[in-house]
């Protein structure tokens, strides 16, 4: 056991998600992919199971109990993710998740603020979910994207990001935590100069929410998006956050049932923030799965979550550095996400030879072209964690890929 400080009790942790009981090709599994998607807790899975079981009916529309019970499930759902991110519940849009988060503000900024020349400053390293929805809008509408480049170890730049603001710019759009790298990006120093030059600021949170504190009031960000299915919950749910007085003055860009005030033949006026914004039946499950993921990470602890984490991450760069031929990318301090080749070795075939022991890793370009083109590239493998990864899970990575290496040198 590698473990000197025993943040967090993995074998009762593991023993909560169903899928840990599954052998995978005669081995347990070793999850590795949580960057993609997490897996899931009992807790998680019996909060749906019930929501059917006894309550499932629309929301916000029925006047009877059951209904009401999940109009109450549903808007609890959007206190509890309020309170995660220190935000308050009006400011909680339910989507289905960052990529749809990300679309819509796309839109929505596009369709009321922004102007023709306008700049949008965004970087290398960003998920296609954070770049192509503004690279669509800077076409339709003549906006400029203007792109932090990056330093060789796959970081920001502080002073050069500056750099390109102008009077002109009105949005920067980044991530927290690079899907392929793992940078951390210093958010609250971002929203400053920001805030300083005038500019919103929307914070792509898939890879962070789930694995350390956000406070939004803090990092004094104007919006965040993320996704439930990386945090234990169900896919097909996901938050946009944005200010208060911001999403008051906002139009919506998705229009039909649940966020009209009053409809006549020619005119319609739109609910308050945030249903204005929620147009359709939304994901009651998805809410419902969401609020109970977040009501087990809290029990858990985000900080200690984090804190696993970094342990893992460290002690995996350490012993990735003993394997024959192998190339790391990405800063040192570091999320718990690493990407690696080994020679010349496509990461899919990396990927396949590790399912054959149990172990599933990610290969590929993880939806962030620009950024294999930055590193000179086509993809990677890629190891992500989370609260239920193991010491023992990287000892046994670490055994296959050495026999990778060794077998297809
Ligand atoms: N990254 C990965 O394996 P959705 O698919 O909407 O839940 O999340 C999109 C998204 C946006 N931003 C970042 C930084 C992301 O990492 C992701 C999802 C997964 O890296 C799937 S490609």
């Amino acid at each position: 056991m590698h473990l000197l400080t025993k943040t967090l009790d993995i074998e009762s942790i593991s023993n909560e998600f169903p899928i840990f009981k599954r052998k995978i090709n005669g081995h347990n599994l070793i999850y590795l992919d949580s960057a993609s998607t997490s897996q899931k807790p009992t807790q998680v899975i019996n909060s749906i199971k019930e929501y059917y079981e006894k309550f499932n009916s629309n929301v916000h529309r029925g006047v009877y109990k059951i209904s009401e019970e999940a109009t109450l499930a549903f808007e609890n759902s959007r206190s509890n993710v309020a309170s995660l991110i220190n935000s308050y519940p009006e400011e909680i849009i339910f989507t289905s998740g960052t990529t749809k988060s990300i679309n819509m503000l796309a839109n929505i900024l596009s369709m009321n603020y922004l102007k023709k020349g306008d700049e949008i400053i965004i970087t290398e390293m960003e998920h296609h979910s954070n770049l192509v929805p503004w690279q669509i809008a800077s076409k339709l509408y003549g906006l400029k994207l203007k792109y932090v480049k990056l330093t060789n170890n796959g970081s920001i730049d502080i002073n050069k990001l500056e750099s390109l603001f102008t009077e002109k710019t009105k949005l920067i759009t980044i991530t927290h935590v690079s899907n392929v790298l793992g940078t951390i990006n210093p958010i609250k120093e971002i929203a400053k100069i920001a805030h300083k030059h005038n500019s919103l600021i929307l914070v792509d949170g898939a890879q962070s929410v789930p694995h350390m504190t956000i406070d939004v009031k803090s990092l004094d960000i104007d919006f965040l998006a993320f996704s439930g299915h990386k945090m234990l919950a169900s896919t097909g749910i996901g938050i946009l956050y944005g200010k208060k007085k911001l999403l008051e003055s906002l139009q919506p860009s998705e229009f039909g049932g649940g966020m009209i005030s009053n409809v006549s033949l020619n005119n319609s006026s739109w609910n308050e923030s945030p249903w204005k914004f929620e147009a359709g039946t939304p994901n009651v499950e998805g809410a419902i799965s969401l609020s109970t993921a977040i009501s087990y990470l809290k029990s858990i602890g985000l900080e200690k979550i984090e804190k696993h984490e970094k342990e893992l991450t460290k002690y995996t760069l350490e012993q990735l550095e003993k394997i024959e031929n192998i190339k790391v990318y990405g800063p040192s301090e570091r999320s718990g996400i690493i990407s690696f080749n080994i020679n010349k070795l496509h990461p899919h075939d990396i990927s396949a030879i590790l399912d054959r022991e149990g172990i599933a890793i990610r290969g590929g370009h993880h939806c962030a072209m620009p950024l294999m083109k930055f590193l000179r590239i086509n993809g990677t493998a890629r190891i992500s964690f989370y609260l239920y990864n193991s010491f023992e899970d990287i000892d046994k990575l670490i055994k296959s890929l050495k026999t990778v290496s060794e077998v297809l040198k």
